[in-house]
């Protein structure tokens, strides 16, 4: 562990002095925000220090570096986290109360930076820790937009957005490098030329940005090693100010040039289900990848000079989804155009060079560009494209009777297309899926025919979290409790957490355990009280669903739950319900119309039931407003229930499973994703898993033997009601009814299986929460729980990946 502070007194003392050269007052006028900026910067430059140090080592030592490339980076607040890994967070937060400053208080005016939609963009913030604990050379290539996903409020039950303004204070951790800006070339068109005698390409004509890096550090636990995360902002090439515009009062036009450059880096874009023939897009997906190779390609020829082959030998390129797909055309046109290679020796290196991870199976997920408006705007990267494709059909082996139905499923461009996922495929080396089943589904059906080519190239990572963040420094009260018990090793290696089963019989300590979730749950009460004015029952079981709004995710069943407990308990006082608070956290993207609509629902039903006196012994309905990193923190700690309840199949993995199962949580799930995983580490015991199968929805989707309109007659006192109660005034008095999602759910005949898994779901959760009552055998499960979760640590994807993808 490095040292970071000799002392207290040293901190103080190069604390206050960097409070008052930043912020140029005396201590005592300091206002929090200059007292945090200046905590920030402080801690930055100590880690830039040991970053530094990080660097020598690995060029001493030749170490390969990794390159993550994703368009999103979910990072969170990273104060607490870096103070904790450095191993000083007892000591500054001592030598900040003598200065009379609150460290809790000041950690609030840390901006959470919103550069990523949700689990993708958490993963791969996860990924940055792990890489910096384990010690690899990783670093993070991203985009630092000017406005990160829209703000959510809730507007008489519906979502509203408005803009993430994260930059208006600035970021004390960030620091911008022009020195080390980018130009990137848009549209023109493409010549030949003669260079030493052979045929080279050049785009020419074409229309410019600069792409400016900001860095931030990623500190590793055990202030070994640390890395940095290295984002883009678009940026004119030159300043290019219309006076004789301006001059004529018409400011707008003066400064468009500017203006259309930073577009490109203004938001990110709220979709996280594609974002399909947006130019603006296309542009940010080159503009990150291009600039960043060219940051990785500086990097090795500094170091290893221009003998290219060794490439893959030091560098790792891992391509986080198919937005950065550009990465291998990209990089073989600057192999073949910039560096002069042949196309063979170019094509060897990139493949070994890249990997890439697949997210999704949602066919609308799978990001397709028309051709057009790729070769207009990177004729060059088109053409290199082009002739991937080409040598793709040429060498295709058409030995095999179905060859032809392969090659289209296999091909890069068609229907005049590009189809990114393909690209991604073929331009790697490795392929791999995000929990077993994701994988499995994968090869056996959505790329299916590369699997059948190149079953070599595919395996699986099942996802991790960054357990420190969403253990240690979440849940300050658990962890105490686990170091009591079993010290800090855990910290280190999360498999440690497995030592708590030693614990299981102990009935004190079970007692704790349960205190501490009852601590979590006031602390979470809190917060409510605050954020929505709602007064939530710390002593009712927190049931927890926090995830983006999308129909395979199921949150209409959870809310049909609801309902159903609902009107079930006024048709029947004596219906026994163990009471629970139904809590709800997440965001739709802007143009997914049945997602916010459910979001609404959430919101009605919430307002129906919990004004109404009749059942408020018993239940609750919390939607928690803007779901983020920094409040995510504190709604896992506080989850006895975790849902996780897509329709199997659906779910690649899932990694807010993960985080709930380590505080504790009790998931009711179906087999889906990681829930999979969960369940094997667990035991199905410690769980409570119902609903179709993967199979099983499979088998009914090709049967036909589905009915919605069957299933509303079949039960008219439950499920038909809850149907007829989306358009009659039950929970309409709001802001009107449902008729999309009843129009959703019967004209598309139960398209995700909402109906037919309804009966087993709420019967689930009517055992699992009858057994809530005893509280010794419940927090044994808990505990149970989090001593099965160690696996889920990202530092145990991470060194998978390193080992058998990176070779790092
Ligand atoms: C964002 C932008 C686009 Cl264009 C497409 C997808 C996304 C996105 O956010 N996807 C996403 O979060 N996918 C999730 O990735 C997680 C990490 O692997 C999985 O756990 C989860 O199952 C998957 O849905």
């Amino acid at each position: 562990m490095n040292t970071v502070f000799e002392s207290k007194e040293e901190f103080i003392e190069l604390y206050e002095s960097s409070v008052m050269s930043l912020s140029g007052k005396p201590f005592e006028d300091t206002s929090d925000i200059d007292r945090f900026n200046a905590l920030v910067k402080l801690i930055a430059s100590k880690s830039r220090a040991i970053q530094t140090e990080t660097e020598e080592r690995v060029k001493e030592t030749g170490q390969k570096r990794v390159y993550y490339f994703s368009i999103e980076f979910l990072i969170g607040r990273l104060l607490d986290n870096y103070l904790l890994n450095l191993g000083i967070r007892d000591l500054v937060k001592d030598g900040l109360a003598e200065l009379g400053c609150d460290l809790d208080a000041l950690e609030e005016y840390e901006p959470d930076p919103a550069l990523g939609n949700g689990g993708l963009g958490r993963l791969a913030a996860c990924f940055l820790d792990s890489m910096a604990h384990e010690g690899i050379a990783g670093y993070g290539n991203g985009m630092r937009y000017r406005y990160g996903l829209f703000k959510q409020e809730i507007v008489n039950g519906a979502q509203h957005e408005t803009t993430d303004e994260w930059l208006s204070h600035g970021y004390p951790w960030e620091v911008r490098r022009p020195d080390k800006a980018v130009r990137i070339g848009f549209g023109g068109h493409v010549e030949q030329y003669e260079r030493d005698g052979r045929m080279c390409f050049r785009t020419v004509d074409t229309e410019d940005v600069l792409a400016v890096p900001y860095d931030i550090p990623v500190v590793g636990y055990g202030a070994e090693t640390v890395n940095k995360l290295r984002v883009w902002s678009a940026e004119p090439v030159e300043e290019v100010f219309d006076l004789e515009a301006f001059n004529r009062g018409d400011y707008a036009a003066a400064d468009r040039h500017r203006a259309e450059a930073e577009a490109i880096s203004a938001i990110l874009y709220p979709n996280d289900a594609g974002e399909h023939g947006r130019l603006l897009r296309l542009k940010q997906e080159y503009l990150f990848v291009s600039a960043g190779l060219s940051s990785v390609l500086d990097t090795f020829r500094s170091e290893h000079g221009s003998d290219w082959k060794l490439l893959p030998q030091y560098v790792a390129i891992h391509t986080n989804d198919t937005h950065p797909a550009m990465c291998g055309p990209e990089l073989m046109r600057v192999l073949i155009d910039e560096e002069g290679l042949e196309w063979d020796e170019a094509w060897d290196i990139t493949t070994k060079t890249i990997s890439y991870t697949n997210h999704t199976i949602l066919p609308e997920a799978l990001e397709k560009w028309p051709i057009d408006t790729f070769s207009k705007l990177l004729p060059r990267l088109y053409m290199i494209i082009e002739e991937i494709s080409r040598r793709w059909r040429d060498d295709f082996d058409r030995s095999a009777p179905d060859w032809q139905d392969r090659l289209r499923q296999t091909a890069v461009l068609w229907d005049g297309q590009v189809r990114m996922a393909c690209l991604s495929v073929i331009c790697s080396h490795s392929v791999n899926g995000v929990a077993k089943i994701h994988t499995d589904i994968l090869k056996r059906d959505t790329l299916k025919d590369f699997y059948v080519l190149t079953p070599e190239k595919f395996n699986n990572k099942t996802n991790g979290i960054a357990h420190r963040r969403f253990l240690a420094e979440a849940n300050p009260a658990y962890a105490k409790l686990i170091t009591e018990a079993i010290g800090t090793g855990w910290l280190d290696n999360a498999d440690e957490l497995a030592k708590l089963v030693e614990f299981e019989n102990d009935p004190a300590f079970l007692e704790q355990v349960g205190r501490a979730k009852h601590d979590n749950k006031v602390r979470l009460a809190n917060y409510v009280k605050r954020e929505c004015g709602l007064d939530i029952d710390p002593n009712t079981i927190f049931d927890v669903q926090v995830k983006r709004f999308h129909a395979y995710k199921r949150q209409l069943l959870n809310i049909f739950k609801v309902m159903d407990i609902y009107n079930r308990r006024l048709t029947d006082p004596n219906f026994r319900v163990a009471p629970t608070t139904f809590i709800f956290s997440g965001k739709a993207a802007s143009s997914y119309a049945f997602a916010k609509e459910t979001i609404r629902l959430i919101n009605s039903v919430a307002d129906v039931i919990n004004n109404d006196s009749r059942v408020n012994g018993v239940m609750k309905v919390c939607f928690i407003p803007n779901f983020r990193v920094s409040n995510a923190q504190l709604i896992y700690p506080s989850a006895e229930i975790s849902e996780q309840i897509s329709t199997a199949g659906m779910e690649a993995s899932g990694t807010s499973n993960m985080k709930l199962m380590m505080n504790g949580a009790i998931t009711l799930g179906t087999m889906d994703g990681a829930n999979i995983e969960i369940v094997n580490l667990a035991g199905r015991e410690n769980e409570k898993i119902f609903g179709l199968t993967a199979p099983e929805v499979d088998e009914l989707r090709a049967s036909g033997m589905h009915f919605a309109w069957d299933m509303y007659n079949g039960d008219p006192d439950r499920l038909g009601r809850i149907i007829d109660e989306l358009t009659d005034d039950t929970f309409a008095g709001l802001s009107g009814s449902f008729e999309s999602i009843r129009h959703e759910i019967m004209l598309n005949n139960d398209a995700d299986f909402v109906m037919k898994d309804f009966h087993t779901y709420v019967e689930a959760w009517e055992e699992l929460t009858a057994s809530y009552s005893d509280h010794a055998a419940w927090n044994k499960m808990a505990l149970h729980n989090t001593a099965s979760s160690g696996w889920f640590s990202s530092d145990r994807t991470i060194r998978e990946y390193r080992d058998e993808i990176w070779g790092a």
